[in-house]
C-alpha cells in the first residue's frame, strides 16, 4: 500500500516528505495511523510556522513599540476598596440575568509540573486534597446558586487531556455544575519543527510529534466547535477566561465584571503588581493608544529590569491571564481575515533519528509555536486593567514540590493564608500554625456569615458553609 497521493503532495510541497521514511517497515495498522494523522494537520499554517522560525525568531517584540510604551493606568481593586463597591452591583446584576459565561484553557501539557495526566486533577486542596478542576468547579456552581443562574463553562481541552478530562469531570459530575451547562472543546496541535532543518520529527515510525497550539488556539477552536452560538444561544454577552493552575482565581468576580460592564470594554483583563523582573508573568503595556501584552520570555532584559523613580518597574502591570471578553469582540475577532500570530519557544523534543533510534536531547532541538489569547488585545478598541492583590486571586501551581516558586507548597500555603484572612474577617480565629481551607462553595464573606462570631478553630480543618469539617488529623481524604 502506498501513501495516498494528495498527502504525498502536500508533504513534498512543505518539505517534510522525509516523515514517511518508515512507510514500507509499518503494517497497515500503523500506516493507517500515520495517513490519518497526517490527514488532519492544517498544512495551512506551515508557511507561517516557517516564517515565524526564521524570521520572527530574530525580532521579538517591535523595539520601536516598547521603547515609547508604558504600563497603563488601570484601575484599583481590593475587597475593602471603594470602587469594589461601586462596581459590584453592575457584575452582580450580569451574573443575576445571566450575562456572563466562562472558559477555562485546561489544554497544557504540564511539563515543568511533571505530573502524569491533565493539570486539572492534580489534588491541590491544602487538608481536603481536592483537585484544581474541583476547586474551579465547584465555584462555579457556587456562584451559579447564589445568583440563581448557571454560569454556562467551556473548557479548552487538547490531544494530550481531551480524554482523561472528560472521563474525570464526568466520573464526579461536573463538580455540581449542570452538564447541560458545560461544553467541551479541544484545541489544535501544532507539530514542533527540528532548528536545523525546519523539518518535523517522529516520535515513533508512524506519529509526527505533536504539541498543542497555546491557549490563543482557543478562539479558532471554539468557533469550530460552535461555542461562540452555544453562548450566544443562553443569552451569554461577555465571557471571562482563566486557566486551570490558579486555584484562587476569580474571573466572576463581581466587581471585576461591574468594571468591565461600567467601562465598556471588549476586554477587562486582571493583573498584579509585577515587583522583580524576573516574575514568570508578561506584562500589560501600552502606547499610542495600543494595548497589548508582552509575553516575560519576550521582554528584553534591560526593559525587564528598568524602574521608575518611586521604585516601580517600569512594566509593572503582571498579566495573570484572567480576561473578560465581550462576546461579540471574539466573534468579530474569529470572522477577521488575521488570525493570532505564532510565538515560537525552543525546547528539547525527543525524536527517531534517520535509523529509528530514540534521541532524548537535553538541549533544546526543535522549535514549537504557539499562540496567545492576548494578542487579542491590539485589536479590541478598549482595554481595561484591573489590579488585583495577588493574595485574593492568583497563586499559579506550575513546578514541581520542592521548587523555589509556584510549587503546591506555595499554592496551598496562599490558600491557607486566604482562608484565614476570610475568616477572620468574620472574627473566626484561627490557631496559630493550623492550617484551614474552604471548601469551594464558599465564595465570600456572605458565606460565612452564620458562623458564630469569637468562634476559634484548633484543628485542620475544611469549613464548609456554617460548619467546619475537621479531617482528624488532617489527613488529606483522597481526590478520586
Ligand atoms: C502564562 C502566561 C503568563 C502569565 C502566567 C500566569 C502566556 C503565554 N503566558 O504563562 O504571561 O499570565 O501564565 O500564570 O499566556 N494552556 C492551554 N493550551 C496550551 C498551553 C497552555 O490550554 O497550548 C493552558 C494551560 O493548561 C494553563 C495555562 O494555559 O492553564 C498556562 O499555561 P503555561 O503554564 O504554559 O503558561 P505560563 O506559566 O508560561
Amino acid at each position: 500500500m502506498q501513501p495516498p497521493r494528495h498527502i504525498v503532495e502536500s508533504l513534498e510541497q512543505a518539505g517534510q516528505a522525509g516523515v514517511l521514511r518508515f512507510w514500507n517497515e509499518l503494517d497497515d495498522e500503523g500506516r493507517t495511523r500515520l495517513a490519518r494523522q497526517l490527514e488532519e494537520i492544517d498544512w495551512s499554517v506551515f508557511d507561517d510556522m516557517r516564517h515565524a522560525a526564521t524570521v520572527a525568531a530574530d525580532e521579538g517584540v517591535d523595539p520601536a513599540f516598547l521603547s515609547v510604551a508604558s504600563t497603563p493606568a488601570g484601575q484599583r481593586l481590593s475587597p475593602d476598596h471603594r470602587s469594589a463597591a461601586a462596581w459590584r452591583p453592575a457584575g452582580e446584576e450580569a451574573l443575576a440575568i445571566g450575562q456572563v459565561g466562562a472558559i477555562l484553557v485546561a489544554g497544557g501539557q504540564a511539563s515543568r509540573l511533571r505530573c502524569d495526566g491533565p493539570k486539572g486533577v492534580y489534588p491541590i486542596g491544602p487538608i481536603s486534597r481536592a483537585s484544581l478542576f474541583e476547586i474551579l468547579l465547584g465555584r462555579l456552581a457556587a456562584i451559579g446558586r447564589r445568583y440563581g443562574r448557571e454560569v454556562p463553562l467551556a473548557i479548552m481541552t487538547s490531544s494530550s487531556t481531551d480524554a482523561e478530562t472528560k472521563a474525570y469531570l464526568e466520573a464526579h459530575r461536573f463538580f455540581g455544575l449542570d452538564p447541560d451547562a458545560v461544553l467541551f472543546f479541544r484545541q489544535a496541535d501544532l507539530p514542533p519543527l527540528a532548528i536545523d532543518s525546519l523539518t518535523m520529527l517522529l516520535d515513533a515510525p508512524d506519529h509526527v510529534a505533536m504539541a498543542p497550539d497555546g491557549h490563543g488556539g482557543m478562539l479558532r477552536a471554539l468557533s469550530a466547535a460552535g461555542g461562540i452560538d452555544w453562548f450566544a444561544r443562553r443569552g451569554i454577552e461577555h465571557v471571562s477566561s482563566f486557566q486551570v493552575d490558579n486555584p484562587l482565581a476569580s474571573p466572576l468576580d463581581p466587581a471585576f465584571l461591574g468594571m468591565h460592564l461600567v467601562s465598556n470594554s471588549d476586554i477587562t483583563t486582571q493583573v498584579v503588581e509585577k515587583r522583580e523582573p524576573d516574575e514568570r508573568v508578561g506584562v500589560v503595556v501600552e502606547a499610542g493608544g495600543v494595548c497589548r501584552v508582552v509575553e516575560y520570555s519576550d521582554l528584553p532584559k534591560t526593559l525587564s529590569g528598568e524602574r521608575l523613580p518611586d521604585g516601580r518597574l517600569r512594566f509593572h502591570a503582571g498579566s495573570i491571564a484572567v480576561h473578560c471578553f465581550r462576546l461579540a469582540f471574539l466573534a468579530e475577532a474569529v470572522a477577521g481575515k488575521s488570525s493570532l500570530p505564532l510565538h515560537l519557544a525552543r525546547k528539547a523534543v525527543s525524536f527517531l533519528d534517520e535509523s529509528g533510534k530514540r534521541v532524548s536531547p537535553t538541549t533544546p532541538n526543535a522549535f514549537k509555536f504557539e499562540r496567545f489569547i492576548f494578542d487579542l488585545f491590539p485589536l479590541a478598541r478598549r482595554v481595561t486593567t484591573v489590579m488585583i492583590d495577588p493574595a485574593e486571586g492568583f497563586a499559579p501551581l506550575k513546578h514541581p514540590p520542592g521548587s523555589v516558586a509556584d510549587s503546591p507548597e506555595h499554592v496551598r500555603r496562599a490558600m491557607v493564608t486566604q482562608a484565614r484572612r476570610l475568616l477572620s474577617r468574620m472574627e473566626v480565629a484561627v490557631a496559630d500554625g493550623i492550617d484551614v481551607e474552604l471548601a469551594p462553595s464558599i465564595i465570600d464573606e456572605f458565606d460565612l456569615r452564620h458562623m458564630p462570631p469569637g468562634s476559634r478553630i484548633e484543628r485542620p480543618c475544611v469549613v464548609i458553609g456554617e460548619s467546619v469539617v475537621s479531617w482528624g488529623d488532617g489527613t488529606p481524604r483522597s481526590s478520586s
